[in-house]
């Protein structure tokens, strides 16, 4: 989801319209907590590969405590890892959700 990097940047000065309004409803699910850095184990299907490979769109499975399964565009913290892998296929990867976005590391293609 498009608006998760900009809830990310801007939570503090939403809180009270995201804990009370129509902008929670858009993450609902989703815990963001602030000033953090956390890593998670996550799996998904590629959507999108960015032609630099710098940025790509992945819809994750249920990340427990985190997100529910959503489709959102990550930075691709080494490019060289998308080499040999295409849209439409199953990788695992490590989630980094830090207060400036969400990185994707370690990705690996997986059956
Ligand atoms: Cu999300």
């Amino acid at each position: 989801m498009k608006n998760h990097i900009r809830l990310i940047i801007l939570a503090g000065i939403f809180t009270l319209e995201w804990a009370t309004g129509p902008i929670r409803a858009d993450m609902d699910g989703m815990n963001m907590s602030p000033s953090s850095t956390h890593d998670y184990s996550a799996k998904g299907m590629i959507k999108k590969i960015a032609s630099d490979k710098k940025t790509v769109s992945i819809q994750n499975e249920d990340i427990p405590g985190y997100m529910k399964s959503m489709t959102m565009d990550y930075v691709v913290q080494k490019p060289t890892e998308l080499s040999g892998i295409k849209v439409g296929d199953k990788i695992t990867f490590t989630l980094e959700a830090a207060d400036s976005g969400l990185l994707a590391k370690d990705i690996k293609k997986s059956n």
